[in-house]
């Protein structure tokens, strides 16, 4: 199994992606909290490209970015599986991934920090993503079908975090009449054992983004 150690912070959704993929997977890992206000030297060292969590570090070799990593630990540990095994699947997997991301929890955090008419503009546009992801669920009980998968992973910002950024944004997205499958997705993944057991707190969750809420406002603000 080799010596694995995360550099992370608690209250990111990537980190806990890989939290709860080494969880799953049953692989023993050595969890080191970084203050992204002080960047350690290690993290530095590892990730001298982006400077940001989550890194793994597997045999002292380090990996960056949480699909980068998803994937490795994917393809280095036996066990669960995180990615279908059909190709046409995998690519599939990856693409909503992506778009989730990219799309989704971006468009989340800018309506978060936006005010006023621009944030009705953006509460609006991360809407529609939210409903074209929603799509990939109808008639599953999860993304990666009847057990939580690589995009269920990926997604697993929103039963937490998107609380969190409706409440520390004064927004509402996600219920079970604007998202109703979403919202049933939601409820069953927040369930998993794995997940349910391995959540920061969410109070943690709100000051972090209140933190970086009120930073970018400031940098509007300044500008
Ligand atoms: N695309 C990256 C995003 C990682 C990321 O944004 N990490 C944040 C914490 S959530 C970070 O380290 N921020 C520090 C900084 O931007 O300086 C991934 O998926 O790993």
């Amino acid at each position: 199994m080799g010596h694995v150690k995360l550099l992370a912070t608690s209250s990111s959704p990537p980190c806990r992606r890989i939290e709860w993929a080494l969880k799953l997977k049953g692989v023993e890992y050595e969890y080191i909290e970084e203050d992204l206000a002080n960047k350690s030297p290690l993290l530095l060292q590892c990730n001298p490209v982006h400077k940001k969590v989550p890194v793994l570090i597997h045999d002292e070799k380090p990996i960056a970015e949480s699909f980068v990593i998803l994937e490795y630990i994917d393809e280095s540990w036996e066990g669960y599986p995180l990615l279908p095994v059909d190709p046409y699947q995998r690519a599939m997997a990856r693409f909503w991934a992506k778009f989730a991301d990219e799309k989704s929890l971006i468009g989340v955090w800018q309506a978060c920090c936006a005010q006023g008419e621009e944030q009705e503009k953006a509460v609006e546009s991360a809407l529609e993503t939210l409903k074209i992801l929603e799509k990939k669920v109808e008639g599953k009980k999860f993304f990666g079908g009847e057990k939580i998968g690589f995009l269920d992973i990926v997604m697993g910002w929103i039963p937490l975090w998107l609380n969190a950024l409706e409440e520390v944004g004064g927004m509402k997205l996600l219920d079970a009449e604007s998202l109703p499958l979403l919202h049933e997705w939601s409820q069953n993944f927040i369930q998993v054992p794995v997940i349910k057991e391995n959540l920061p707190p969410k109070e943690k969750v709100i000051s972090y983004f209140q933190f970086g809420r009120d930073y970018m406002l400031s940098l509007a603000a300044n500008k």
